[in-house]
């Protein structure tokens, strides 16, 4: 199937959805889809080369156990017999996103056999250190791995690898050889470099402290590097645009390349591409046309959107695709609303989907549900005002005040001053930090429940930046500066000193192996999600910046 054809064979699946699931937006995809395809920004290209020959070094202090060390220039492996050298590992100095291409020269007669090699693309060192074989059948796809084996039958000629590489590293094995006296050198290396992102356009204040300098730099490389035809999630891994990590995409490009075409295109990506009742997918795949990923749906992604959708229209002032994509945001709320029982409560026991909030195993997201549905009617109702469609929306005022009320009632235990969540009253960060963004908590109980959380043993921590983001937002909407301040030079600063020069989509201070896929090297080490600190640095910069 071409893909004109798949693009219509999806509509056509729409269309013809009985008509009792009648299609909300219906006449109004194809435009949508268009709209998407004209906001696409053109991908910027670079090229790059290798700076360093580098060495594995085990060392249980470096991260994940492993660093390299420079024992090299590139330049000399230019007349270097690649039989004798066996492997080699290039270091490009820091994170790219493209295509990779080599140079091979014949250095004594010709060819007797194929050569065969192998290349190991790693973002982090450990990655490239650790076997991935046998691979556990639990995980998710092997060939998520960078690692290529190619068959030369010629030389002295440039091969490109065909998939797009996310990296920094580069190891090369050889794996086959062209035969006794048969001798070639692996001679150049180039690396196309891309990325929608463009230019930063906003800088720190002088006086800003280096620490939360470096911190934000590496957060805007962060994006960089997941800005590509849509935000992308990790350019390693999964390589598509989720609700969750473009909503905060969106945020720290507000603050930094101010690229909003992107944004546009995604959201608009996601409402062309919504379940025939409306409902939103979480996750959109845009090759070999965009499509969603059938049956994955996340709530809390969903009613993101419209607040993604609002942060857009204050950007950019764009009332008319606010306006055309406003019934998409009141049918998140229809859906969200439809698992509130009648106490005013999300019953997440109606199951309604996956209810992501962290990848932290364990974490009861009944209160954070609560907080997230909240903070979406709150600011679906905003839209809506600025939009002067209120009336579309008049009940949401009244939900919001009984919801909250519920909140404080069933979710909030006056005397412990903590958010206690599930049928075993979990106290976890996420639970606190959502009631807070939420306004169920008044800023003084808020702050209370945070410092109280922190301190209580066993309370459920965040697993990943994603997490992360909210309890900081949660700490800066409740007066705690100092606290969030420290936070961020804690957590994204401890990547820092780790050696991060992208941010990192799990991260755990305790524990470096920490992956929500029992396997560290298939996290993502360069994930949008966690590029947040840049919006928090310049949001309140008398927090970070004096
Ligand atoms: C993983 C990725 C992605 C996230 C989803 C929920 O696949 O980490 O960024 O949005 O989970």
């Amino acid at each position: 199937m071409n893909a004109k054809t798949l693009t219509i064979a999806f509509l056509a699946a729409i269309l013809a959805f009985p008509a009792a699931a009648q299609d909300p937006y219906a006449g109004k995809r194809e435009g949508w889809l268009q709209t998407a395809e004209a906001a696409k920004p053109a991908l910027h290209l670079t090229t790059v080369k290798p700076v360093a020959i580098v060495q594995a070094v085990r060392d249980e202090h470096a991260f994940q156990g492993w660093k390299y060390e420079p024992v090299g220039k590139p330049e000399d492996l230019k007349e270097r017999n690649f039989k004798e050298l066996e492997t080699v590992t290039l270091d490009f100095g820091k994170h790219f996103v493209g295509y990779f291409s080599f140079h091979t020269k014949t250095l004594s007669r010709c060819l007797d056999a194929p050569v065969r090699l192998k290349f190991t693309f790693g973002e982090v060192p450990a990655e490239l250190n650790t076997p991935f074989d046998p691979w556990g059948k639990d995980r998710l796809g092997r060939a998520w791995m960078q690692d290529e084996t190619i068959t030369l039958t010629r030389l002295d000629e440039w091969v490109r690898i065909p998939r797009r590489i996310a990296f920094r590293y580069v190891k090369i094995e050889m794996m086959g050889w062209p035969g006794a006296g048969y001798d070639f050198a692996v001679d150049d290396f180039t690396f196309t470099a891309q990325s929608t992102a463009g230019e930063v356009q906003t800088s720190l204040e002088p006086g800003c402290p280096e620490r939360i300098r470096k911190i934000h730099d590496v957060g805007v490389e962060t994006l960089r590097e997941c800005m590509q035809t849509v935000y992308e999630d990790g350019p390693k891994r999964d390589q598509r645009l989720w609700i969750g990590d473009m909503y905060l995409e969106a945020l720290a490009n507000r603050y930094s390349f101010r690229n909003f075409d992107l944004t546009k295109r995604c959201l608009y990506l996601f409402a062309a591409l919504a379940r025939e009742d409306g409902v939103l997918f979480a996750p959109v795949i845009e090759d070999p046309v965009p499509h969603p990923q059938y049956g994955t749906y996340i709530t809390p992604y969903a009613l993101l959107w419209n607040v993604a959708l609002l942060d857009y229209l204050e950007d950019t002032g764009d009332t008319a695709a606010a306006d055309d994509l406003f019934p998409v945001a009141k049918v998140q709320i229809a859906e969200g609303l439809s698992f509130v029982d009648e106490r005013g409560i999300f019953d997440v026991a109606k199951k309604p989907s996956w209810l992501f909030i962290d990848h932290r195993a364990g974490l009861d997201v009944s209160a954070s549900m609560q907080g997230v549905m909240i903070f979406a009617l709150q600011k679906t109702y905003e839209l809506a005002r600025r939009l002067g469609r209120e009336k579309e929306v008049a009940q949401y005022p009244a939900l919001i005040k009984k919801m909250t009320q519920a909140g404080r009632k069933y979710l909030y235990d006056k005397k412990s001053g903590l958010v206690l969540s599930g049928p075993d009253a979990q106290v976890s960060m996420m639970s606190q930090s959502w009631l807070t963004i939420a306004g169920v908590l008044t800023s003084k109980e808020s702050a209370r429940a945070i410092r109280t959380a922190l301190q209580t043993e066993g309370c459920v921590m965040p697993g990943t930046p994603y997490g992360t983001h909210y309890l900081v937002e949660a700490m800066l909407c409740s007066g705690m500066a100092d606290e969030a301040r420290a936070y961020v030079e804690d957590y994204w600063g401890g990547m820092v000193d780790k050696g991060a020069d992208t941010f990192w989509e799990a991260y755990d201070p305790t524990d470096d192996l920490y992956s929500p896929y029992g396997f560290h090297p298939l996290n993502s080490a360069c994930h949008a999600w966690s590029c947040t600190p840049v919006y928090f640095i310049h949001k309140y910069p008398e927090v970070f910046q004096r």
